[in-house]
Parts: structure tokens; C-alpha cells; sequence
């Protein structure tokens, strides 16, 4: 059995639009009611596929979820063709693209019956987001199926829980068990905290980690007014690397004490405030890169254009590289339609460490599947979507014609 970091990738679907839907997201409020352009994003992200692909990197995807949610809309004693603008905007997102808050993943040699286990994450603080767990967790039955996985319901909606984006896994390699550190928020200025510790904990229990090997720590509550509504805006970590901000955490001298005394060869790379302001990190997406392992043993982190266009940031690189530090290669990706809605490259994924062996093959994507996705795409997709067309007959009978198809090139018509 070979277990590897295998990257899955949300689809961005049909009906991508800018609503300014999610208040602390600062790029989704700024650019509410821009026309967004769902063709070349969603051939965006398949393009992020390829260049992981291309470093040798295993990588799955998730499909877009039915839009409008029509069942939804019911449950609130309404339609498409009726609701509100507002709610039909909710009813619309297409915000399961960013699949880091799909589900929390604890993969099999941190937990004590060496399953990986799934919790689908239940987005309730933001309502259009609220309604994704249930085509997540379908499609995370239907992915991890054997008895290799455990996948859980939702945390009850009491306590708000967001997904992998508030958690980071170190181990000496991806195989080794781990210590998984949770992040969570209590406050954020004027922006909610979307992470609650209780919803953390549970987490933690039915995943069955050991307690030893299992961190809670605060996000900063300057962090979250700054507009890092997740953590994975702030740092990010992979095997024995921990990347983050100076002011991601309310108590990052206590979270390096634990991960020191934990994690053998434990390195830290921290970015000063004097050289990167966190408004400079949240506007680049520094921290929201896809920091990788290739088989090459490369330390990788793949960043979103805007982080090249930050002056701050790209000195910092640059200074970074030359100096040898933990992380060796920088590989630039252009996920515009994503990044305007607050997602960068790591928001847009969900890393799960199996054998790809086990999982069900039709979310396993190589060159010639995403040729056929970007096939399906680049003919079925809406060029554009202005925000005010939202609840435009032809333009909803193009989203959901436009799943259908892609749902049959896939094998995946079950999903339906
Ligand atoms: O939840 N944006 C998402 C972005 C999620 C990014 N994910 C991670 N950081 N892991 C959010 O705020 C914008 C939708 C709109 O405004 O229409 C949105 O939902």
C-alpha cells in the first residue's frame, strides 16, 4: 500500500458569480456586482491541476454542486423564479469550489482504528455556504467509499465549522502519523469568527487522534479583522514545515513550545509584520499557497499571480530562496476568477493522505480526464454572468445543462 498526498480540486462550476456574499472575505465584498466569468475561471483551476500534475503530484476533484439549490429554496417556501434577489443569490454561489472547507481530513496513521477519517464541514455562519454539505457529503461517500475511509456527518450547526482551512497536519513525511493542529476563532473586529473550538473538539474525538498528538490554537483576533476569515490566509503547513504570518496566532510562542516538543525536525519559517503587513499577506494570498512535497523532494510553493504582484511579498521570495531556507521552489499559477472572490490556490483544495489504490478512480483525474473536463467546460460553461441575470431562465437552464454534461463525461450521473 503506498499512501501519498493526493491535492483535490473543486470544479468551479457553472454558475461562478460575484455576489459579496461572505462579510471578512475583503476581496468578495469589493468586487460584488463585477460580472464574473465562469469559462475562464473553471479552466483556470483545471490549468492548476495540470501544473500539479506536471510536478508529479497525485490530484482528485470534486464536481460542482446543483445550482440553483433548488431544494433549498423549497425548504425556505420559495423558488428560483420567486425568491428575493438576495436569496436567490445564496441559492446560486458556487462556493463548493473551494474545497478546503469541504471536510477536515485525519488520514490513517493519526488515528487509532488507521482509518482516514472525513468530516464534512457544516459552513454554517455563512448562509450561502450553509447548504454545501449535503452534495459534499454525497460525493465524499461516493470518493472514499472502503474501508480504508470514515466519513462523518456534519458537526451539529450549534458550532460553526469550516473545513480543513482551519486545520494544519505536520509529520516528518506525509506517511508518518502526525500532530494535527486546529485552528479556531472566538473573535474578528468587525467579521466573525467562523471556526468554533467545540466544533474543533468533536472533531478531534470522532476522528479518534490521540490527545497527545492534537493542538487547539486561536487564530489572532487582529488576523480575522485584517480579512483572514481561515486561517489558511495566514499560514499553511506541510510535513515538517510550518509557513505563517508573525500575526496569525493570539499564542504562537505556545503553539512553537508544542510543535517542538512534537514534531521531530520541526522547521518554522515565520514572515515579520515589518516585512509583509498582513494586509499585504491577505491581499497576495502569500499563506494560501499550495505548499507541496514533489516526489523530487523540492519543497514547492505554488502562489497565485497576485502574490507576484505584491512588491513586499515577492521580495520576500525572492530573499527566501536565495537564502536556502525550508521552502526551494516558488511555481507562479493564475487563478484571478477564484482569487476575486477571496479562494487562492489552496483554498481550492483538499489534501487527503491515502492510497490512491482506494479511492473510487472517477474522482482521480490525469492529463486525458482533464482534457475532457476542459472539453465539457470550455462548450458548456457561461462566458459571463452578470450578477443582476442571476435568476434569468436561460441562463439557469445553462448551469444545470452545463453539470449534467459535465456529470456524464465523468461517469459520475448518479450525483445527479
Ligand atoms: O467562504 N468566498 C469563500 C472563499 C473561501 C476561501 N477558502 C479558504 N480560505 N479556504 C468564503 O468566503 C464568496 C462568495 C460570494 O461573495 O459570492 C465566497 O464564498
Amino acid at each position: 500500500m503506498s499512501i501519498r498526498e493526493i491535492n483535490f480540486d473543486g470544479i468551479i462550476g457553472p454558475s461562478h458569480n460575484y455576489a459579496g456574499l461572505s462579510l471578512g472575505n475583503l476581496a468578495s465584498t469589493h468586487n460584488a456586482g463585477h460580472v464574473s466569468q465562469p469559462r475562464a475561471a473553471a479552466l483556470q483551476g483545471v490549468d492548476k491541476m495540470r501544473a500539479n500534475l506536471a510536478l508529479g503530484l497525485a490530484q482528485g476533484i470534486f464536481l460542482p454542486h446543483p445550482r440553483p439549490d433548488r431544494a433549498w429554496l423549497a425548504a425556505l417556501g420559495t423558488t428560483i423564479e420567486d425568491a428575493d434577489p438576495a436569496l436567490a443569490a445564496n441559492a446560486m454561489s458556487a462556493s463548493a469550489m473551494w474545497a478546503a472547507n469541504a471536510a477536515t481530513v485525519s488520514p490513517g496513521p493519526d488515528t487509532a482504528d488507521g482509518k482516514c477519517h472525513l468530516t464534512v464541514a457544516n459552513l454554517k455562519t455563512m448562509p450561502h455556504r450553509s447548504h454545501e454539505w449535503g452534495s459534499t457529503l454525497a460525493q465524499l461517500e461516493f470518493a472514499f467509499r472502503g474501508d480504508a475511509f470514515a466519513v462523518h456527518g456534519p458537526i451539529p450547526p450549534a458550532f460553526g465549522d469550516e473545513g480543513a482551512a482551519n486545520h494544519m497536519r505536520l509529520a516528518g513525511t506525509h506517511g508518518e502519523t502526525g500532530v494535527e493542529v486546529f485552528v479556531y476563532g472566538v473573535a474578528g473586529g468587525a467579521f466573525p469568527a467562523r471556526q468554533h473550538i467545540e466544533a474543533s473538539k468533536a472533531i478531534a474525538r470522532l476522528h479518534r487522534l490521540n490527545p497527545e498528538r492534537v493542538i487547539f490554537v486561536q487564530q489572532s483576533e487582529q488576523a480575522i479583522a485584517a480579512g483572514a476569515f481561515h486561517n489558511d490566509v495566514v499560514a499553511v503547513a506541510n510535513e515538517r514545515v510550518l509557513f505563517a504570518h508573525e500575526q496569525a496566532f493570539a499564542d504562537r510562542e505556545a503553539l512553537l513550545i508544542a510543535l517542538e516538543a512534537r514534531v521531530p525536525g520541526f522547521e518554522y519559517v515565520e514572515v515579520p509584520a515589518s516585512e509583509v503587513p498582513l494586509a499585504d499577506a491577505v491581499r497576495s494570498y502569500l499563506f494560501n499557497g499550495q505548499l507541496v512535497t514533489p516526489p523530487d523532494g523540492q519543497p514547492t510553493l505554488i502562489l497565485p499571480s497576485e502574490a507576484r504582484e505584491t512588491a513586499t511579498v515577492w521580495s520576500w521570495i525572492q530573499r527566501h530562496l536565495a537564502s536556502n531556507g525550508p521552502i526551494r521552489r516558488v511555481e507562479v499559477v493564475d487563478v484571478r476568477e477564484s482569487m476575486a472572490n477571496g479562494g487562492g490556490p489552496a483554498c481550492l483544495r483538499l489534501r487527503v493522505v491515502a492510497d490512491p489504490a482506494t479511492v473510487d478512480p472517477r474522482f482521480l483525474v490525469d492529463e486525458a480526464k482533464l482534457d475532457s473536463v476542459a472539453e465539457v467546460i470550455a462548450r458548456e460553461w457561461p462566458e459571463q454572468i452578470d450578477h443582476d441575470d442571476l435568476q434569468e431562465p436561460a441562463l439557469i437552464a445553462a448551469i444545470e445543462g452545463a453539470r449534467a454534461k459535465l456529470l456524464a463525461a465523468l461517469d459520475l450521473a448518479e450525483l445527479a
